[in-house]
């Protein structure tokens, strides 16, 4: 068998997980894989919020958590209710249905000693990185860390997250115009790696930014446990995607949408077919699987990311919630979920928009 027929047929099979509901238990390769941990809901935390995006534990195990059209931060509590904690002065496009705003939030590595902040933002000019301190319970003014990420109406990107060599990484996206996505120059349709005071750090493939390239729109990045980065991408039609990040590559946009075998490009370990299904936001990893908000496929997905089984696919609280953003990983080891049904596309109920705990079994 090619490899790329390979592909095919794994591709197949996912997609008919995908659309199947419920939890799936998948048979890959003739083997009867385990069963995926079943994750149940716990407790709402927070509600009434208008898209809670960011999410940032503090040390206490309580999080920052970031309304993206308002730019309003709150703490919400590891034991339910929310305090509004300051503002980050965001620039929203909520009355065209615009993703920019404010985006991922990050604590530095040292945040005990040092309380930076950081966050992914929109201004009217681009997409930026800026830190502020957080003290005594408020956030302070911001500093600008890395500026110029191109900003439009939509695919404006704004995962950020710390990796365990204490630098930052970022990911951006194509603003609307897919040939910066293969521009090794362009801060659009990347992940970037920089350093906590924005500068170039050593080690980048390209000697700029640059981390990786040829991502259409990626809102969520995560490292797990084995220091492995992950990154969710939204496809255009064909396909969205799970890419294990690696510096240097290039994961094809707006070549291809999904896996090309041989064709030069990474292919994703998972990938939802049509886009429709999934269009995953925020990704977080925990119990050997990552673990991804789906908007339009308003459900939580796990793929399960190492061994005879990798790739495979589960499908959690379908239709339950509504349109899901974030997934973050807390303290616990509990994941929060995020929804975002006040984002200009979907049907808010009564309480929305939520911060949710999920337990994982
Ligand atoms: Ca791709």
């Amino acid at each position: 068998m090619t490899r790329s027929t390979s592909i095919g047929r794994r591709t197949l099979l996912k997609a008919a997980l995908a659309s199947s509901g419920g939890v799936a238990l998948a048979v890959s390769s003739g083997l009867e894989a385990p069963a995926i941990a079943a994750p149940r809901i716990s407790r709402t935390l927070a509600k009434d919020l208008a898209v809670p995006w960011g999410v940032a534990f503090l040390p206490s195990g309580n999080a920052l958590v970031g309304e993206r059209d308002s730019g309003d931060v709150h703490v919400v509590r590891r034991g339910g209710g929310r305090t509004r904690v300051g503002n980050l002065d965001v620039f929203s496009q909520l009355s065209a249905g615009g993703e920019g705003g404010l985006l991922g939030l990050a604590l530095h590595p040292e945040f005990r000693s040092n309380r930076w902040v950081y966050a992914y933002l929109s201004t009217r000019n681009d997409n930026r990185i800026v830190r502020a301190r957080f003290v005594d319970g408020v956030l302070g003014q911001r500093h600008r860390v890395l500026a110029g990420i191109p900003m439009s109406g939509h695919h404006n990107g704004g995962g950020l997250t710390f990796g365990p060599d204490g630098l930052l990484y970022a990911s951006t996206g194509d603003a609307e115009d897919s040939s910066r996505a293969q521009s090794r120059s362009s801060l659009g349709g990347k992940v970037l790696r920089l350093t906590p005071q924005g500068d170039m750090p050593q080690g980048n493939p390209f000697g700029n930014y640059t981390w990786s390239m040829g991502h259409r729109n990626v809102e969520g990045i995560t490292f797990d446990s084995r220091g492995t980065l992950w990154a969710s991408e939204f496809g255009e039609k064909q396909a969205d995607e799970l890419n294990r990040i690696v510096p240097g590559a290039n994961y094809g946009w707006p070549q291809v949408e999904g896996g090309d075998g041989r064709g030069g490009y990474r292919d994703p370990l998972a990938q939802w077919s049509p886009t429709s299904t999934c269009s995953p936001a925020g990704v977080a990893a925990a119990n050997g699987r990552a673990w991804l908000g789906a908007l339009r496929g308003q459900c939580v997905f796990s793929v399960r990311l190492r061994g005879p089984n990798a790739g495979t696919i589960g499908k959690h609280f379908a239709g339950r919630f509504g349109r899901i953003r974030q997934v973050a990983k807390a303290l616990d080891g509990s994941l929060w979920i995020t929804t975002s049904n006040r984002d200009g596309r979907g049907s808010p109920g009564a309480d929305d928009d939520k911060v949710i705990r999920v337990a994982l079994g």
